[in-house]
């Protein structure tokens, strides 16, 4: 079973990732996974956190001249904005009493999490729910990445709206767009949405609002057989849902045409099956997203995930001092716009690790020459139906 675990706050010293389960013998290059965490930086809209950091992996455990030994590995990545906080993030001493944070902001886990957890300084809350922490998942999602493309599977991702601009659905494929997509500064493939979506980043930003979008990921050449059918805890659809809704800011996730189906019938809604000798099994639309019954069909993976704007408003909404319990306004912290391209390269690491979870699981081995022997002998029984 391959897992992972993160930990680390936003102006703490490092973030750090194990991630558990790894075949031996994977070829991990650092400079890809900073390529990744790169990506995750970029776009339109970020704050100014973004100018300071250049985030950078280092791989302390698991890995010996470049492969896995099949042990745990262990990534890092410093926190440049430390230096400005080693006083409020110590971890010992008395320094925690500078930067209080007291008035919750709507929207924020601020308020349910210091009643929870009984801190009276949201700072206590905020700086492990910062998305900061995403950083690491980027992290372990770019080693997940690095296994899949063993097997052919590539995951990528567009951003289909912001605020309430929304492309003209442009389907992702992959090849030149993938470059496309990088050079974008909102992660679109529209040109005419790109520029709207940028002009009301400005305006949000001068108004001192945030806006949230929608973004979706795709993940190419997955095979079928994935996730399981015969109970609730092994449907890839629902491991999908979940991890995908677990990235701070989102409200909701869908695969396929997800809420769409729900007003047409039946007939419009599932993809007829066909067959040749040199195809297979294969279908002429794609509505079910590459999920049938919580098990992958062989069809392209679509998974879209709708963000809220980001909590931290610049002109804060009303709110209550948690101490004195007089009105106050929301805290103001240093946030983004908009961070809906980053989220949905975080959203390409969280489909990527659940993906290679479900690789492991079916294909299994210790080492990947064996999980490859597994994957060959079973792709010859699929093309043999
Ligand atoms: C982020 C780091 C944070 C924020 C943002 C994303 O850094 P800081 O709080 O120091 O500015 O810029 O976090 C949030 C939007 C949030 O809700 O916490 C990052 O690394 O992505």
């Amino acid at each position: 079973m391959l897992r992972f675990l993160t930990a680390g706050e936003s102006h703490g010293e490092s973030l750090v990732a194990i991630l558990e389960g790894l075949p031996a013998g994977l070829e991990i290059r650092s400079r890809e996974i900073d390529a990744e965490l790169a990506r995750r930086q970029k776009g339109a809209g970020r704050g100014k956190r973004m100018e300071i950091e250049s985030d950078r992996v280092e791989i302390l455990t698991g890995l010996r001249a470049g492969r896995t030994l099949g042990s745990p590995l262990t990534l890092r990545i410093r926190n440049k904005d430390w230096e400005n906080w080693k006083e409020a993030m110590a971890a010992e001493g008395s320094g925690a009493e500078s930067r209080p944070v007291t008035s919750p902001r709507p929207g924020h886990v601020d308020l349910p999490g210091g009643i929870k957890f009984g801190h009276k300084d949201f700072r206590n809350v905020l700086e492990r729910a910062s998305a900061r922490e995403t950083a690491a998942r980027v992290a372990v999602g770019a080693v997940a990445k690095a296994l899949l493309s063993r097997f052919g599977v590539l995951v990528a991702s567009q951003v289909l709206a912001i605020g309430g601009s929304r492309t003209s659905s442009v389907e992702l494929v992959g090849g030149s767009q993938m470059n496309q997509l990088e050079i974008s500064p909102v992660r679109t493939l529209d040109p005419t949405a790109e520029k709207e979506m940028l002009s009301l980043i400005e305006e949000a930003s001068a108004e001192g609002e945030t806006l949230g979008g929608i973004f979706e990921v795709r993940a190419f050449h997955v095979p079928v057989g994935l996730g399981s059918h015969v109970h609730w805890d092994r449907r890839l659809d629902g491991d999908i849902a979940r991890s995908v809704m677990s990235i701070p800011g989102i409200k909701g996730v869908q695969i396929g045409i997800g809420f769409k189906g729900a007003a047409l019938p039946g007939s419009q809604v599932h993809d007829a099956i066909f067959h040749d000798r040199l195809r297979g099994f294969y279908r002429e639309t794609n509505r079910a997203g590459g999920v049938e019954g919580g098990v992958s069909n062989g069809e392209t993976l679509v998974v879209s995930a709708a963000m809220k704007p980001i909590p931290t408003l610049m002109k804060p909404l009303p709110s209550v001092h948690f101490i004195s319990k007089r009105k106050a306004e929301a805290a103001v912290e240093r946030s983004d716009i908009t961070a809906v391209p980053a989220a949905a390269v975080i959203g390409e690491a969280m489909v990527a690790l659940i993906l290679a979870c479900h690789m492991c699981e079916k294909f299994g081995g210790d080492s990947m020459d064996e999980m490859e022997r597994n994957f060959r002998g079973y792709l010859d029984y699929v093309k043999g139906l």
